[in-house]
């Protein structure tokens, strides 16, 4: 019996580094691409990242129906004079960790985004708008708290900082020769300071990992323009498994909630009494979503491109109920390279 129990204490102390340490060095040791601030680092590292983000909107809805863009123009339907048909939408985010301690990693993010939107007129003309730029930039603190052998728990405290403009303007048909202000979803900013909190936990076993995230953007006060976005609040989770020691596969799955603009930017309200078109309207923003992503990760653990990650995500819709009608989001593919050092 003393010897069974010295066995089993003595294969459970071999297993441990291997079963029950948590590390960030295999290729599921990071989230799917679509997560951020999803790891803490080591005590010294940085870490370099950029991601591009594709975002396709085809089609509105109101509520979880489909509605049509020649709908949403009719007397008879939305009674707009203009519908939005189709929003493709580009970012750029470069990304810089550095963790001063194993219990905190601060982290940079940078988005530089691009949109367009393509709209129908009542008439039957159809015109495209395009706007660029800087979106917010946000801060934020990682601070580990727990670790637990094979799981661990940090918060993320982050903030949105006001970078991206809210006055990016464009020619409509209404405008021509002169430039509109461009409605809420075609603004790169939000205007205001956020409050980005959120708790991150992961857990790896074998050749399995699995995590899950809540955060949240809070928007505080109000911006220049009279209006702030909406609060959002998002919860993910994932499962992946290591098929090498290089390369990785992943299942997410991702809720959320937006509310709908408070408050009204004041160029608008004339557009909004002439029933223009629903992207002006501040109560036409929120909705609640649910995603599925489906990821790939592939980890660089030794050689001269040690640290070296490439990861491509792509997210579809499992359902969507939006206060329209408003723009769906029909696919969303996030690909990324990540250097850590
Ligand atoms: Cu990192």
């Amino acid at each position: 019996m003393k010897r069974i129990i010295k066995m089993m204490i003595l294969s459970m102390l071999f297993a441990t580094p291997c079963l029950s340490q948590w590390t960030s060095g295999r290729p599921d040791g990071h989230a799917p691409l679509g997560v951020m601030g999803d790891h803490t680092h080591e005590g010294g590292e940085f870490m370099l990242s950029y991601r591009f983000v594709s975002m396709q909107m085809d089609g509105s809805r109101d509520g979880t129906d489909a509605i049509t863009a020649s709908e949403v123009v009719s007397p008879s339907g939305g009674n707009f004079m203009i519908s939005p048909e189709k929003m493709p939408m580009q970012m750029h985010m470069f990304g810089v960790m550095f963790a001063p301690s194993s219990r905190i990693t601060l982290m940079a993010m940078v988005p530089f985004v691009s949109m367009e939107m393509e709209h129908l007129t009542r008439a039957g003309g159809s015109f495209t708008t395009k706007s660029s730029g800087i979106g917010d930039v946000s801060l934020t603190a990682l601070v580990l708290l727990s670790e637990n052998g094979s799981s661990r728990v940090h918060l993320n405290a982050g903030i949105g900082l006001p970078t991206g403009s809210i006055e990016e303007k464009d020619v409509t048909p209404a405008s021509a020769p002169n430039k509109a202000l461009l409605p809420y979803p075609m603004q790169p900013g939000s205007g205001t300071l956020d409050l980005r909190p959120g708790l991150t936990y992961l857990g790896q076993n074998g050749a399995w990992s699995w995590g899950a995230q809540a955060t949240a953007k809070i928007r505080l006060g109000e911006n220049d323009s009279n209006y702030r976005l909406g609060n959002q609040f998002t919860g993910t989770f994932w499962g992946a498994r290591r098929l090498s020691q290089a390369f990785g596969l992943s299942v997410r799955l991702a809720g959320s909630r937006t509310g709908n603009i408070e408050g009204a930017n004041p160029a608008f309200a004339g557009m909004v009494q002439n029933r223009m078109v629903p992207t002006v309207f501040a109560d036409l923003r929120g909705g609640t979503r649910l995603d599925a992503g489906l990821g790939m990760n592939y980890y660089l653990s030794n050689g001269a491109l040690h640290g070296f990650r490439l990861a491509v995500e792509a997210i579809l819709p499992i359902y969507q109920n939006l206060d329209g009608p408003q723009l769906e989001t029909d696919l969303q593919i996030v690909v990324g390279t990540q250097y850590a050092f």
